[in-house]
């Protein structure tokens, strides 16, 4: 559990993590390594891989660019058994926990479980709901699942503490890659104050103050996606950390 701890770590002395997810068909190439190369040393505490629909990308090239220029843990965020590299440290073992599809609850798993051992890859198991965040966003079209209701945080924090209850390491609460409205603070702080697993909270986060609000109702980890995909600007990074970070001692 050496990257779990070290994510643990990482709450305990900045107050929260900051998370930067590479999707495989967005960067590829120079230009993935240049954008991982800028990542170090921006105060990102770990580089995510993955998407829900990946259309003409190599993955196992993506994941071994990225590790090869990555200081920092390179985790797995897949959208499915097909995202799955020895070549990363860890992978987010996701059960899509906000819908009912037994594929993505349970199915995925086991035919992944195997592979992953072979690999030798650190597991960190996941509780993954997606949030209702204005329109229809890829993961919910692909898993042909229904997100949770953005105003009812109850129902959100029950599906919370059944992931830990299940033994979860996490739970991860999802906008939605581009989300028009990233996941209300009034979930987050609800779903925070009700479990003891750490929280991760991404889409649709556009700007470091968004993410400070985040880590100011509870977050524990702020992701971010497309936005340093539309923004190369790596002082833009830093403020993302920073915001993140805020609560850091010393
Ligand atoms: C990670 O899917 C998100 O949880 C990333 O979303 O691309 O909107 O930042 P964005």
């Amino acid at each position: 559990m050496k990257i779990y701890r070290y994510l643990l770590d990482v709450v305990k002395k900045k107050g929260a993590g900051y998370l930067v997810l590479v999707d495989p068909d967005t960067r590829r190439g120079d230009d993935l390594a240049i954008f991982v190369d800028r990542l170090n040393g921006s105060g990102v505490d770990a580089v995510l891989v993955g998407g829900s629909l990946l259309v003409d990308s190599s993955f196992q090239e993506c994941v071994r660019i990225v590790k090869e220029h990555s200081d920092i843990p390179v985790i797995i965020f897949p959208g499915s058994v097909k995202q799955v590299s020895g070549d990363a440290d860890a992978i987010l073992f996701i059960s899509l926990i906000s819908g009912r599809n037994p594929y993505y609850l349970f199915g995925e798993h086991v035919i992944a479980a195997p592979m992953i051992k072979r690999l030798g890859l650190e597991v960190i198991s996941t509780g993954y709901m997606l949030v209702e965040s204005g329109r229809m966003t890829t993961a919910e079209y692909i898993s042909n699942t229904k997100p949770l209701p953005s105003d009812k945080p109850e129902i959100a924090m029950a599906h919370a503490l059944a992931a830990q209850y299940m033994g979860m390491k996490m739970v991860y609460l999802e906008a939605g890659s581009g989300a028009d409205r990233s996941v209300p603070e009034e979930m987050i702080k609800s779903v925070k104050s009700y479990i003891d697993i750490p929280v991760i909270v991404g889409g649709g986060i556009r700007t470091p103050e968004d993410a400070r609000k985040k880590v100011m109702a509870g977050a524990d980890f702020v992701v971010t996606g497309n936005i340093l995909n539309d923004n190369d600007n790596i002082d833009l990074i830093r403020e993302f950390a920073e915001a993140v970070h805020f609560k850091k001692r010393g």
